[in-house]
Formats: C-alpha cells, structure tokens, sequence
C-alpha cells in the first residue's frame, strides 16, 4: 500500500494559486479531490455522440461543493482574529459554515428561511452546533440581513460575497483539468447566488491566461427561481430545488461576465424537468445527487438533443450536493412505497419471483 502522500484538503493542494502562506493555520476535514466520473448510460438517451462527466461534489465533507470555499473563508477568518462566522443559506452553506466553525472551535450564526431547507442540511446545522436563526422570509431576505448585521457585530460574513470562497471554490476548474488532462468543451451548473459560476469562471481564466483555453460556461436555473433569463433579480423565488430558491443573486455581475466572456448562456428548467434528471441519473448511473444539481444535467441533456451543444463535445457537469440531503423530495418522487411482507421464504420468493 503507497505511503506518505496523504491528502491534506485543497489549500494543501493548491497553496500555489490560493491567498496563504506558509503558517498559515489551515482549517481543513479534506474537502476537494471529488470524483469526476464519466456518464456511462445516460449519453446514449440523446442518440448523440459525446462524453459527459460530472464532477460529484456531494462527495465533499458536508456533502456539498460548498466546502470548498468555507475551507478558505474559515480559514481566513480564523487567521485575521474573527471569533465567530455568519451567513444566510438555502442549507448547504450553512451546514458547511456549521462544520468548519466547530473545526475551528468559534461560532457560526446561520440564518435560514423557515420551512423551506432539506432535512439533511438542518440536521447537519444543528448537530455541528451553529447558532440556528429561522427567519420568516427567504434566502434574499436572510442575505440583506446579514449585509446589516454585520456592520453592527464582530462577525465574519461566508456567503461567497467572501472573496476567499470563490478563491477556494475555484479549485474544482484545477481538478476537472487535471483529471480529463484538457479543458471540457463545456462546462454546465446550477445557478442560485451565481458564487460557483463565477468560481469556476475565474479557475479557468487563471489556467489559461497564456493558452487562451477556456470551457464555454452555462447556467441552469429552476424556471420559478431564474432572474438570469428574466434580466433581472425577482422578488419570490419558488421551486422545489430548494438550494437555489434565491430571487437576487450576489456574483450578478461576475456570472453575466463568465457568460459573455465565454461564450456561454443560461437557461431554465422546470422542477418536473429537474426531477426527472435527479432520477435519471439515480437510475441509469448510480449517482444521487440533489434536485438542485440535477438541473446541470437535465439542462444538459436539453441542449445536446436540440443541437446546441454539438456531437463530439466534451461535457462536465457540477454535481453540486448529495441527494441524501434532501430525503422527503426523493421519497416523495418514488411511486411505489416498499410494502411489508411476512419474513417468510415463500413470501420473500413471491415478491422477487415476479420482478425478474
Ligand atoms: C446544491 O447554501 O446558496 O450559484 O445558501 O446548495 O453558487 O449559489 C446554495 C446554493 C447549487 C447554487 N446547488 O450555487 C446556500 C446556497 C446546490 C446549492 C447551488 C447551491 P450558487
């Protein structure tokens, strides 16, 4: 068994092009490093010939590419003195704000709106110990507020209005190069607050400044919850992808720049659409993801069947959290709830025997 090079997380990692130095305390539990896997049943669905890969972010430590910033954020935050972090989240940001506080041993305030997140994530927020705050609005809501409390308390702000998430969320473009040993010809994801776009966006640009290389970026939004095809932020935001139920996205700017500058488009999807792919690809690959990060590939999908995107491409799309985390969607999506039968041999050979 190889020896001595054990993964340390993806400051470790990508020290070079990341904003620490060498003392720099590193608030880690091994985030990065997910696996980019090719698409092995779903491609042939489209009757079109091209390699899709998604890179599984849910594979992260909290289950989602969130991480990846929070690692530096945390980090950083700890390294300037902040004895305490804050955010507002649709529940992933939270749950990760929640673990890396407890890592670090300071306080992670997190607001989010009531009602209206996964199970998982509250359950990841309440074991790790946050300050759990429920507000009666939603996530735009939440975000203004923490904008305000922040000039009133000592409290380090982690949405990726934090430059130092969109520095360490960057990270997942240096692995996908890494791993395919090439720029994808595309690179599809979800869009809430637009932090990962733009994330991603930056990452390539850094890689290829010389080479001029770069993926053309696309943007997926649930059709209730998509201000980027409507031109402008919306006020209710509603879709059953309850991760990017965000109406006022915080990187506006730098994702219509990683759009225009890259050759890029968004587009919407229904949450019958979003579903669908969330169970393809539980079906037909073996990947649960949650209905959020569906969209990448059920957009996806769209795009190679009428044309848009051309045969012989080389897609990557971001897998952006794990579909444990939203267990009452997934259940409330399968048709058929497992009967209980007598703990019999012939019981169990009646129930097998006629599904073969
Ligand atoms: C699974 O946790 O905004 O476009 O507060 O959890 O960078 O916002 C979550 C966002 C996609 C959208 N997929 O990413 C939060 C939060 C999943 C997510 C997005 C989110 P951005």
């Amino acid at each position: 068994m190889a020896t001595g090079n054990r993964y340390l997380g993806l400051i470790d990692k990508f020290r070079a092009v990341l904003p620490v130095s060498d003392s720099t305390r590193l608030i880690s539990i091994g985030e990065g490093n997910t696996p980019l896997i090719k698409l092995e049943n779903i491609p042939a669905l489209t009757g079109k010939n091209v390699d899709i890969y998604v890179k599984y972010e849910g594979l992260n430590p909290t289950g989602s590419f969130k991480d990846r910033g929070m690692t530096m954020a945390v980090t950083k935050a700890v390294e300037e003195g902040s004895k305490a972090i804050i955010c507002a989240s649709t529940g992933n940001t939270s749950a990760s704000a929640a673990a890396y506080a407890a890592r670090a041993g300071i306080k992670a305030f997190v607001l989010i709106p009531e009602g209206k997140i996964a199970l998982g994530k509250l359950a990841q927020a309440m074991m790790h110990g946050a300050e759990i705050i429920q507000i009666k609005g939603n996530f735009d809501h939440g975000m203004q507020l923490v904008k305000d409390v922040a000039e009133h308390a000592p409290v380090t702000i982690v949405n990726s209005i934090n430059p130092y998430r969109i520095q360490g969320q960057k990270t997942a473009a240096y692995e996908i190069v890494e791993a395919l040993g090439k720029v994808p010809d595309y690179h599809c994801l979800p869009v809430g607050n637009a932090g990962n776009i733009t994330a991603h966006w930056l990452g390539y640009t850094e890689m290829g400044k010389i080479s001029g290389d770069h993926p053309i970026m696309v943007g997926y939004q649930a059709a209730g919850a998509a201000p980027f095809l409507k031109g402008e932020m919306i006020d209710d935001p509603e879709t059953v992808a309850t991760a990017i139920r965000i109406g006022r996205p915080q990187s506006w700017d730098q994702a219509w720049a990683a759009q225009k500058e890259s050759g890029g488009w968004f587009d919407l999807l229904s949450d019958e659409e979003i579903l669908a792919a969330q169970k393809l690809l539980s079906e037909k690959e073996g990947i649960f993801c949650e209905p959020a990060s569906a969209a990448s590939v059920g957009g996806v999908l769209r795009d190679i069947k009428n044309g848009k995107i051309p045969e012989g491409s080389t897609i990557v799309c971001t897998l952006t959290g794990h579909g444990l985390k939203d267990p009452d969607t997934a259940i409330s999506q399968c048709a058929v709830n497992p009967q209980a039968i007598d703990a019999s041999l012939d019981a169990v050979k009646a129930a097998i025997l006629d599904k073969l």
